[in-house]
């Protein structure tokens, strides 16, 4: 068949351009926003699977890691309505619609079921209630110390601490020292979203702008509390949204160094108010991981949450930059299950461990701070 000259002139463009991208990165040079829409839009799945395994074998080997961890979420009442969530109910709403507000004692005796030394960190999200303050975080959080010293206590998005200090007339570096000498260990990376404002706006509008979870995040490193970040990615936001994202916390990360994980979380459409948004082919969840890798060069480790993506999607993302799983989760979280994800999460350490040797990689379990627990 002829060749289209203007198909191998593209094609020799193509070529030229990703064979400088290599040799930036095989310089341990920075990737440009320019680079990473680059990446995105042309970069072939095959050349970035390739420079992100480079990438993560560079920051950690063939190690990969997963810890013994259950959630709370403590409320699903919520005084946003984000529209892609499918966990919210209206603050008012009862039992019968699918509402709910544990007490303390529904968390003793969840953590009642689990033997000493069986857990090493509990998260805690939930929705935005709109009685509580920074006094309900610290005390949920000297309630989980005073029963599970042991546990690691990774507590509240930074749109949840944003609305306690509101609610309670304390600046956010208030809130998070309270919240810190009441036993808060780190922050979770939920509510980041999207930061761009149009798009925040139309699926997130109401609560913290950009700015402000970028500044509960730089106060909490501050206070030498790590923390991660997400990205809700695969609904209405182009590719030049993820890069201001990434972008943003790449900033941030160079100024503290306070960022332990990036989490891309794929937009899951069912049972929410954005359900027509048909979701994202598995091919574009592992671009995604590839190019977060490559992008986010300072943040060290990227999580594959399983309980989104499922088990045999998590093992394929560990091929696409990916070093850590998650955890075991127990069946504890509602949010994905709420919103097309799978029914009932929950692995053994076995399981995770079974499913990283399958990738040729050597699993390690680490507590919250990725240090590794012997074995
Ligand atoms: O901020 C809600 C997301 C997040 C949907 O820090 C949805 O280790 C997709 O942040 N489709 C909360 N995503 C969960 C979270 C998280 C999860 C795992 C580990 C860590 C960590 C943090 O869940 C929300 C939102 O971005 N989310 N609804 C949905 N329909
Ligand atoms: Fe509330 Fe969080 Fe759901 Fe938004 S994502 S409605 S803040 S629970």
């Amino acid at each position: 068949m002829p060749i289209d000259p203007l198909d191998s002139d593209t094609a020799g463009t193509l070529a030229q351009e990703l064979s400088a991208l290599q040799a930036k990165l095989t310089r341990g040079e920075r990737l440009t926003p320019e680079d990473g829409l680059f990446l995105y839009q042309r970069g072939p799945l095959p050349w970035l699977q390739s420079m992100a395994q480079a990438a993560r074998r560079k920051l950690h080997g063939e190690e990969a890691y997963f810890n013994r961890n259950i959630h709370f979420e403590p409320t699903n009442k919520c005084v946003y309505a984000c529209k892609f969530c499918a966990f919210y109910r209206a603050p008012k709403a009862a039992e019968a619609e699918g509402a709910w507000d544990y007490s303390f004692q529904d968390l003793r005796h969840k953590l009642d079921a689990y033997p000493a030394g069986s857990l090493t960190e509990i998260h805690v999200t939930g929705g935005v209630h709109p009685d509580r303050g920074v006094e309900y975080g610290e005390a949920l959080c000297a309630f989980i110390k005073s029963i599970r010293p042991e546990l690691h206590v990774k507590a509240f998005t930074a749109v949840e601490i944003t609305y306690f200090a509101r609610k309670s007339g304390v600046t956010l570096a208030e809130a998070l020292k309270r919240l810190k000498r009441a036993g808060l260990d780190s922050l979770p990376g939920g509510g980041a979203e999207i930061f761009d404002p149009e798009v925040r706006k139309r699926i997130a509008g109401g609560k913290a702008p950009a700015h402000t979870w970028l500044e509960v995040h730089e106060a909490a490193h501050g206070l030498g509390l790590l923390s991660n970040a997400t990205m809700l990615y695969g609904h209405v936001e182009e590719y030049r949204h993820r890069i201001d994202h990434m972008l943003r916390l790449r900033d941030l990360q160079d100024r503290t160094g306070g960022f332990k994980s990036f989490i891309p979380l794929r937009y899951r459409n069912e049972s929410n108010a954005l359900s027509h948004i048909p979701e994202v082919p598995p091919e574009e969840d592992l671009r995604n991981y590839a190019v977060a890798r490559l992008f986010l060069d300072n943040i060290p480790h990227l999580k594959a949450y399983w309980v989104m993506l499922g088990l045999d999607m998590a093992a394929q993302a560990l091929d696409y930059g990916v070093d850590d799983l998650d955890g075991t989760v127990d069946d504890s979280t509602r949010i994905y299950s709420m919103a097309g994800g799978m029914a009932h999460p929950a692995v053994t350490s076995a399981e995770l461990g079974r499913i990283i040797r399958s990738k040729d990689r050597v699993p390690l379990e680490r507590d919250s701070e990725y240090r590794t627990l012997a074995g």
